[in-house]
């Protein structure tokens, strides 16, 4: 598992205005990733890539694009999680076929499923799924909150090589990276990476990444050598983009700087929102001041 370490940019997915995978577009987001942003992976068809908006074919066509796009460049894991339990096996099989490093599911969600049925949910993508598996856990999204035990429970199974922890919970981060050194623990909020790196994650999958991904590479790499006082520098500038960011609009604003740098990033799928000509002109100046 070492060498799946590092930052991950939670990719985005190119749209035309109907809706349909742009091609060019989504080869340019990536090779923005690899060779400007420098991440060392990528994490493909998660939230970021507006994987609950989109039809089980579109998701095949991103696995597919994005594989020939990198090759061998930079290691991909799959987020193949869904609520049709036989749509995720079937992407799970279809990105190990293609030659992901590992797969990523998100617990079941919209139903409130207790954690015997999430427990069942990732039992039977394991055991249909010949590849590694990394948790996704974002309990603001989905309503599925884990404790220790239950973490515990799931890296039981060999095949399940960590998580991917989306949550504001530090007290929980630590105990699960102190009581299991050997899992991989990817930190998920991007304004929160210093505090996570400073508990010793592994890496981090991230949005903003796709666009600030240097800082980001920064902040993790300044913390594990124990220049904390230089990492609050580069995250408070990483923070004060990330504040713009979000009160543009999150997706559509990273794509909107993305645009700026000549990468087409097209639109978002609906019911998402476009950004209105002001948050264009905001999103240009976030362009031109941090990056
Ligand atoms: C995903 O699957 O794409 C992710 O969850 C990546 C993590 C991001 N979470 C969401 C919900 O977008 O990068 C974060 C997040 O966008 C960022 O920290 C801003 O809040």
């Amino acid at each position: 598992v070492i060498e799946m370490k590092g930052l991950y940019s939670a990719l985005m997915c190119s749209f035309d205005e109907q809706g349909q995978v742009n091609e060019q577009g989504l080869r340019e987001i990536v090779r923005h990733n690899i060779d400007v942003s420098k991440i060392d992976g990528l994490y493909v068809n998660g939230s970021t890539g507006e994987n609950f908006l989109i039809s089980t074919d579109q998701k095949k066509q991103i696995f597919d694009i994005v594989k020939d796009e990198v090759g061998s460049d930079v290691k991909l894991i799959a987020q193949i999680g869904a609520l049709n339990i036989d749509e995720a096996v079937e992407l799970g099989q279809f990105a190990t076929e293609l030659g992901y490093d590992a797969i990523s599911a998100v617990t079941p969600f919209y139903y409130k499923f207790d954690f015997e049925e999430v427990t069942d949910y990732y039992t039977t993508i394991l055991e249909n799924v010949d590849n590694d598996l990394i948790i996704y856990s974002i309990p603001a999204l989905t309503g599925v909150n884990m404790n220790l035990e239950q973490f515990g429970e799931l890296f039981e199974h060999e095949k399940v090589i960590g998580v991917k922890f989306t949550a504001p919970d530090f007290f929980l981060l630590e105990r699960i990276r102190h009581t299991f050194p050997d899992k991989l623990i990817y930190s998920g909020f991007d304004e929160m990476l210093l505090s996570a790196s400073v508990l010793n994650v592994d890496g981090a999958i991230g949005s903003t990444f796709n666009v600030n991904g240097q800082r980001a590479k920064q902040i993790f790499e300044l913390a594990q050598s124990g220049q904390i006082d230089e990492a609050r520098e580069v995250q408070k500038v990483t923070n004060d983009l990330i504040g713009e960011i979000l009160d543009n609009g999150l997706y559509q604003t990273i794509k909107e700087i993305l645009k700026h740098k000549d990468v087409g990033a097209g639109t978002c799928r609906k019911p998402m929102k476009s950004l209105t000509e002001d948050g264009v002109i905001r999103a240009k100046q976030m362009a031109e001041k941090y990056l």
